[in-house]
């Protein structure tokens, strides 16, 4: 489910996605963008099918202030690549399991960039889409207090959470002996 979710007209953070079929994979990534309070957007551009409209949508966000770009896509992946050709701005792909090769055509061409126009490559699929949104969090978290802090507080709770499971495990099995 997506939270209530109030898209930017100034965002910082683009996501784009090759498709909608991708969609349900960058479901936590949005919240969590959400969640934090940065201005973000996203979009539906494929470097294949609508490359024109990628290209003139990447000129005119990093013209306009976005400082992170996410790129979900599956398959033999160029999105993440093609966004970086066009811009300085630091892109993070996020390869989708959507093919038959369940993302690894994604991870590798994802991550195999050759040397010259980096990409920031995160796992396949819904974890990795949330690191993506952690990953530009922290790169507007550089310049902005309140995102490093929303990163901060992000893992002070996940680390609460795992030492209440500990707590909780530990009680249920001293009970047992
Ligand atoms: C990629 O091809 C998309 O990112 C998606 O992961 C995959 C399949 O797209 P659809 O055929 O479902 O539109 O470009």
């Amino acid at each position: 489910m997506f939270k209530e979710v109030v898209m930017s007209r100034n965002p910082i953070v683009s996501v784009v996605m090759g498709s909608d079929s991708d969609l349900k994979y960058l479901q936590d990534c949005v919240n969590l963008l959400a969640e934090s309070g940065a201005p973000f957007e996203v979009r539906v551009l494929s470097a294949h099918r609508t490359p024109e409209a990628l290209a003139q949508y990447v000129s005119k966000s990093a013209e306009s202030g976005v400082k992170a770009f996410i790129a979900a896509a599956g398959g033999a992946a160029h999105l993440a690549g093609s966004i970086a050709a066009r811009t300085v701005v630091p892109v993070i792909g996020v390869p989708m399991p959507s093919s038959d090769l369940n993302g690894l055509d994604a991870l590798l061409s994802t991550a195999q960039m050759p040397p010259g126009v980096p990409v920031a490559c995160m796992g396949i699929g819904s974890g990795g889409a949330v690191n993506a949104a952690l990953f530009a969090l922290q790169i507007i978290g550089l310049s902005s207090p309140e995102a490093a802090h929303f990163v901060s507080e992000h893992r002070r709770k996940k680390s609460d959470s795992v030492l209440e499971k500990d707590r909780t495990i530990r009680e249920k099995l001293s009970r047992v002996d």
